[in-house]
């Protein structure tokens, strides 16, 4: 099982927002096939594993009844951008399957194992059950909390000021920090900022890394009607989808029938508390610099609502050349 996570963990970019998923097969306790959920929209992984192998048949083995499959996750038994999993499975002849743990998707939840012991395959479910839950956090979020995880990501002066007064434009972190945003950004199925931002900053906000990755949606909360999409860089790179109501838990409860498992918050300290102050925020990313604005900035934070008083832990800190990366997740 630890094998078929790892196979897994190289497609967390190109998966997403779907889980990812690995498989192998094994006979006598031997590798004989491997495979992934490699791209979204493409080949779960059951059925690579169970490809590759078929490619062996008759080299190695005469029939797949002794074989066993591992899965991370239960194998599907809907009909959605690639057949079942469990069909192939049992149309494959394999007997039993050891799988890492059922799947949250109620479309899927429960109905895969029923399917496959229905058909006299021995199943085992919940091998390194965390593992595998911890590997797609945000997709078992998404199904527990029926909503996205959501995540804000502010860059501060070490005291606590977002950008100055005057708005005179100045970047408040070191390159490395920014560089690191890139990343984190690679990770969240979408982003989401406000209308100010847009207008102020005029931001690309896409993941600007060296490896592929399936770039995240961009999600737009603004009620004003005036920004065009030509030479915003917003609307650059892929969709944007424009929100104009204002009840931010009624938008972000609508985002339960969405693909969306995780969503990014970059925006401005008024958005930023906003959905703070509606106990929205799951993690808080905070990456700060050594330099002051003074008097000339505008603050993060009210002085009662700092982090530990809004319910948030520091889970880590280390330094990025001159600035601190600060993580705190919702206690
Ligand atoms: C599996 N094996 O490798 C994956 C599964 O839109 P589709 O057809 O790709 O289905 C996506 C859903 O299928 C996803 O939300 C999750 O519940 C399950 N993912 N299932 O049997 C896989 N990736
Ligand atoms: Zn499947």
């Amino acid at each position: 099982m630890l094998r078929a996570i790892s196979l897994a963990d190289a497609y967390k970019y190109t998966a997403k927002p779907n889980p990812v998923v690995g498989a192998l097969i094994l006979k006598d306790e031997i590798i004989i096939s491997e495979g992934a959920h490699e791209r979204f929209g493409e080949n779960h992984a059951e059925i690579n594993a169970i490809e590759a192998a078929n490619k062996q048949f008759g080299k190695s083995f005469e029939s797949f009844a002794d074989l066993i499959l591992i899965c991370t996750l239960e194998p599907c038994n809907h009909s959605g951008k690639t057949g079942p999993c469990t069909k192939a499975i049992i149309d494959s002849g394999i007997k039993r399957v050891i799988i890492g743990s059922e799947d949250p998707n109620p479309i899927v939840a429960g109905k895969g194992i029923d399917k496959l012991i229905e058909n006299g395959i021995n199943v085992e479910v919940g091998l390194c059950k965390n593992l595998v839950e911890r590997q797609n956090k945000f997709f078992f979020f998404k199904h527990k909390n029926k909503r996205p995880y959501l995540t804000a990501k502010i860059a501060s002066s070490a005291d606590g000021k977002s950008h100055k007064k005057d708005g005179s434009s100045t970047w408040i972190t070191c390159e490395e920090s920014r560089q690191d945003v890139q990343r984190v950004r690679a990770k969240y199925d979408a982003i989401l900022t406000g209308g100010n931002t847009v207008r102020d900053d005029n931001p690309r906000m896409n993941a600007r890394v060296n490896f592929e990755v399936n770039q995240p949606k961009k999600i737009l909360l603004s009620n004003k009607h005036d920004l065009k999409k030509t030479g915003n860089n917003f609307f650059k790179d892929t969709e944007v989808q424009v929100i104009t109501e204002t009840n931010l838990k009624k938008i972000i409860s609508s985002f339960q029938d969405s693909e969306y498992c995780s969503i990014l918050i970059e925006a401005g300290p008024k958005l930023v508390n906003a959905f703070l102050l509606n106990d929205l925020i799951d993690e808080l990313i905070i990456y700060q610099s050594q330099d002051l604005l003074g008097l000339n900035g505008v603050d993060w934070f009210k002085k009662d609502n700092t982090i530990e008083n809004l319910g948030f832990k520091l889970e880590s800190s280390y330094k990025i050349k001159t600035d601190t990366k600060y993580i705190y997740k919702k206690c």
